[in-house]
């Protein structure tokens, strides 16, 4: 049976890292898009699945995961062999500095792309507010500081994890490209090793496709 992929159509926040992974490793997939606005995630079918009520969830033949980087890893590891590696199998050294690489990210720059976001997306927009300045500008300034350190990183490999494009890069996307487009660009001016990656990470035809077609059913 073929995958069905629980998602808004558009590739943004954790939807969007999962159909980078499904792009990247060409996985045939079925769409099945959950309508925010309708509250179709609170629905008791999708509760069922999903005890949170989000999106993205994927159903592999009766296989229920959610949680956009376990459902990235595991698509990663099962279609290995197929499309861009995106996690590093050659050695338990390569892995563990993926893994290192993957615990940066989650550890210092997601947190802090989220409250960015909170502020500047979904305060205005969800909740009718306006951004808190102070946190928003402090937010700004930790993630400067994080992404100084990415600077020094990226001065002698090529990607967050050593030389290749992994599942640690492309967790960047969740958030950043949207904040970008609101005028936020908090990857600019951090050196000259950010903006190359950046500009490599951000400009991958999977991604630019994703951007300008939005989420599309495969099958
Ligand atoms: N940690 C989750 C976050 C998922 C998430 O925040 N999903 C949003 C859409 S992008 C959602 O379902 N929001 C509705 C809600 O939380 O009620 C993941 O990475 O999958």
């Amino acid at each position: 049976m073929v995958l069905k992929f629980y998602s808004v159509p558009y590739a943004a926040s954790g939807c969007g890292l999962v159909a980078m992974v499904l792009v990247e490793k060409q996985i045939p997939f079925e769409l099945v898009v959950v309508d925010l606005a309708k509250g179709d995630h609170k629905t008791p079918e999708h509760l069922a699945k999903h005890p949170f009520g989000q999106v993205p969830m994927i159903d592999d033949d009766g296989f229920i995961l959610y949680e956009s980087r376990a459902i990235c890893r595991y698509l990663a590891e099962k279609y290995a062999d197929r499309g861009t590696p995106l996690i590093p199998t050659a050695s338990l050294p390569a892995k563990a500095l993926f893994e290192q690489a993957a615990s940066i990210e989650f550890a210092n720059f997601y947190p802090l792309i989220v409250k960015i976001a909170l502020e500047v997306v979904y305060k205005p927009r969800v909740h009718n507010l306006p951004p808190d300045e102070a946190v928003l500008a402090q937010a700004k300034s930790d993630i400067a500081a994080k992404l100084d350190v990415y600077e020094v990183i990226l001065s002698t490999q090529k990607y967050l994890g050593g030389n290749e494009f992994t599942l640690a890069d492309l967790f960047h996307l969740a958030y950043t490209p949207s904040l970008i487009k609101e005028g936020h660009n908090i990857m600019a001016d951090r050196g000259p090793n950010v903006t190359r990656w950046w500009n490599d990470v951000s400009s991958r035809p999977s991604w630019v496709k994703l951007q300008a077609e939005g989420i599309k059913s495969t099958i």
